[in-house]
C-alpha cells in the first residue's frame, strides 16, 4: 500500500473497537437501532477481542493490521477470520451516514462512469455481488495496482487486501451481506436491505478513500 487513510494507521495491536461516530438509531429506517447496537457492540467487539487473543504473545503484535492481512495466508484461521472481522467491520461503519448525498461525484463518479458505463450500472454489478454471494460475506468496490476500479464478493471475512483474494485491491466501499447485518429488520429479504444501503452510503468517504489510492 502506498498510502494509509485515516482508518488504517490506527489498526495496530492491541486492537480496539473504533469510534461508531454516530447514533444506533442514525441510519433508521434503514438500517435499524437493535441490529446496529448488536452488529457494533457484540459482533465487532468479538472480532476484536478473538483477534487479539490470536495474536497475543506473537511476533505479529508488532505488525500493523494491514501488513498481516497482506500475508494472510501464513497465519492461522483465527486470524483469518478475526483480522478480517476487524479490518472489514472499522471500514464499514465509515462507509455509512444518516446524510447520504445518494450517488457519488467528482473524481470517484468519472471513474465509475467509465469504468462501468454509468452509475447505475455500478449499482447493478454491485447489487448483483451483494446478492449473489453465497452464504455469509461482503461485496465491494476497490482500485486494484494500476488504480481501476473493481467490484468483487469475498466469503466469510476475507477482503481483497488478503494475499488470498480472488481479486486484490485496495478497498473504497464495503457491504456486509452477513444475516447479522440484515435479520432482525430483513429476515430473509436480502435484497431489501442492499437497497436500503444505497440510501446511506456515505460518499464524502468513499471518494476521499478513493482520491488517496489513485
Ligand atoms: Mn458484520
Amino acid at each position: 500500500m502506498e498510502t494509509l487513510t485515516i482508518l488504517e494507521t490506527k489498526l495496530v495491536y492491541p486492537y480496539a473497537l473504533p469510534e461508531l461516530g454516530y447514533a444506533y438509531d442514525a441510519l433508521e429506517p434503514y438500517i435499524d437501532k437493535a441490529t446496529m447496537e448488536i452488529h457494533f457492540s457484540k459482533h465487532h467487539a468479538a472480532y476484536v477481542a478473538n483477534l487479539n487473543n490470536a495474536l497475543k504473545g506473537t511476533d505479529a503484535e508488532k505488525l500493523p493490521l494491514l501488513e498481516i492481512l497482506s500475508n494472510i495466508s501464513k497465519y492461522p484461521v483465527a486470524v483469518r477470520n478475526n483480522g478480517g472481522g476487524h479490518y472489514n467491520h472499522s471500514l464499514f461503519w465509515q462507509m455509512l451516514t444518516s446524510k447520504s448525498t445518494g450517488k457519488p461525484s467528482g473524481k470517484l463518479a468519472d471513474a465509475i462512469n467509465s469504468t462501468f458505463g454509468s452509475f447505475e450500472k455500478f449499482k447493478e454489478e454491485f447489487d448483483n455481488a451483494a446478492k449473489t454471494r453465497f452464504g455469509s460475506g461482503w461485496a465491494w468496490l476497490s482500485v486494484d495496482s494500476n488504480g481501476k476500479l473493481f467490484v468483487s464478493s469475498t466469503p466469510n471475512q476475507d477482503n481483497p487486501l488478503m494475499d488470498i483474494a480472488e481479486k486484490k485491491g485496495t478497498p473504497v466501499l464495503c457491504l456486509d451481506v452477513w444475516e447479522h447485518a440484515y435479520y432482525l429488520k430483513y429476515q430473509n429479504r436480502r435484497p431489501d436491505y442492499v437497497s436500503a444501503f444505497w440510501s446511506v452510503v456515505n460518499w464524502a468517504e468513499v471518494e476521499r478513500r478513493y482520491e488517496e489510492f489513485i
